[in-house]
Formats: structure tokens, sequence, C-alpha cells
């Protein structure tokens, strides 16, 4: 039987990773087209990061106007002989609770109505 004080170790790394005030960071990859994770619940105070691996350029706009991003140019060049450029990201940070439905403003849901994600921020 494995002693209590493994218990112990385990419960208090476990707090210290999750608690305390301290930031977290949760990833979306837009691609042509979709959001990946299309939803994603995260605590007040994650900050998440769009990154663009699609072929075209995209945007991550709040529909209800909390975020907009500039133009994300997608990744380039290199390929099998090595350099080009990583796609680019928008980082936001978010503190209140609540649901935040967002999409691409270069392709707006009009058009692909699957293009779309939330975030869903609890306490
Ligand atoms: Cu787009």
């Amino acid at each position: 039987m494995r002693p209590k004080w493994f218990l112990v170790v385990a419960v208090l790394a476990a707090a210290a990773a999750c608690g305390g005030g301290m930031s977290s960071t949760a990833q979306v990859t837009i691609r042509d087209f979709s959001f990946s994770p299309s939803t994603m619940p995260i605590k007040a105070g994650t900050t998440v990061t769009w990154t663009n691996n699609g072929p075209m350029s995209h945007t991550t706009v709040s529909d209800n106007g909390v975020w907009t991003s500039a133009t994300l140019a997608p990744p380039s060049g290199g390929g099998g002989y090595g350099g080009g450029t990583a796609g680019q990201t928008f980082q936001f940070t978010f503190s209140t609770p609540g649901t935040y439905p967002y999409h691409c403003s270069i392709h707006p849901p009009a058009q692909y109505p699957d293009f779309v994600g939330t975030i869903t921020v609890t306490p």
C-alpha cells in the first residue's frame, strides 16, 4: 500500500497547479473554415490564444464587440525546405464570467454558418 504522504503531495501539487489566482491559458486553432475547438469552457482569468493554421487569412471577432483581432495571416513558405513563418496569433484574457460567441469578420456567418465559436467563462 502507498504511504499516506504520497496522497498529500499529490493534493498539494494539484492545488498549486490550478488555485491561488494563477493565470492559465487555452488554445483555439483557426482553419478553413472552423474554430477548433468551436466551444470552449474556461475559468475567469484565462488567456485564450487563437492561431491561424489555415491557408487563408482570418480574424476572431466577438459578436458583442468584446474583442476584435487584426487580420491574422496564415503560416507561409518553407515546407520541406524549412523557413517560412508561423500563422499569426491573437490573445484575449477573459476576466468576466459569461458566454462569448465569436466569428471571422472576413468569412461571416451569413456565408459560413459553421465558422463560429463560443467561449464560456465560469467564475
Ligand atoms: Cu476567415
